[in-house]
């Protein structure tokens, strides 16, 4: 099973690694992943700021701590892949027997969506007056 969770949807719940660990999970033939996705924000809080008021950023930025050290301490395996050239070993190294594993992956607060940028999105509420 593999989980995809935001930096700050997993400060929410981010230790729920201990009920799985507790639970011996990924003892059997499947194999349980958590791709974290930073980008230290609310991301989605962050856009609708940025649509509506333009620049005025308020709360939405994470101080985030090492994941991949956090899940590690919670007996799980755990890799920090900034570069995508990297995942694919990192991945390939979770679906190996072992502990569960966490892939830290670390973006650019920017690249909000596949399809546009924090950027583009404040340049253009500024484009249209608000
Ligand atoms: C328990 C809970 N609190 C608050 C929210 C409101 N909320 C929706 S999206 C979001 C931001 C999530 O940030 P992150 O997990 O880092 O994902 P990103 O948008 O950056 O990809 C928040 C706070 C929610 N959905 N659930
Ligand atoms: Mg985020």
């Amino acid at each position: 099973m593999v989980n995809v969770a935001g930096d700050g949807d997993f400060l929410m719940n981010g230790q729920e690694l201990a009920t799985a660990t507790g639970y011996g999970a990924n003892q059997g033939a499947g194999r349980l992943v958590c791709l974290l996705v930073d980008n230290g924000s609310y991301g989605t809080i962050r856009m609708h700021q940025e649509r509506e008021y333009p620049g005025r950023v308020s709360g939405s930025e994470l101080y985030n701590p090492d994941f991949a050290a956090m899940a590690r301490a919670f007996g799980w395996r755990a890799a920090f892949v900034d570069r995508t050239e990297a995942f694919e070993p990192a991945f390939a190294e979770a679906l190996q027997p072992g502990a569960p594993m966490l892939i830290h992956l670390k973006l650019d607060a920017d690249v909000i969506t596949s399809r546009t940028t924090l950027g583009a999105i404040r340049e253009a509420a500024r484009q249209a007056g608000r």
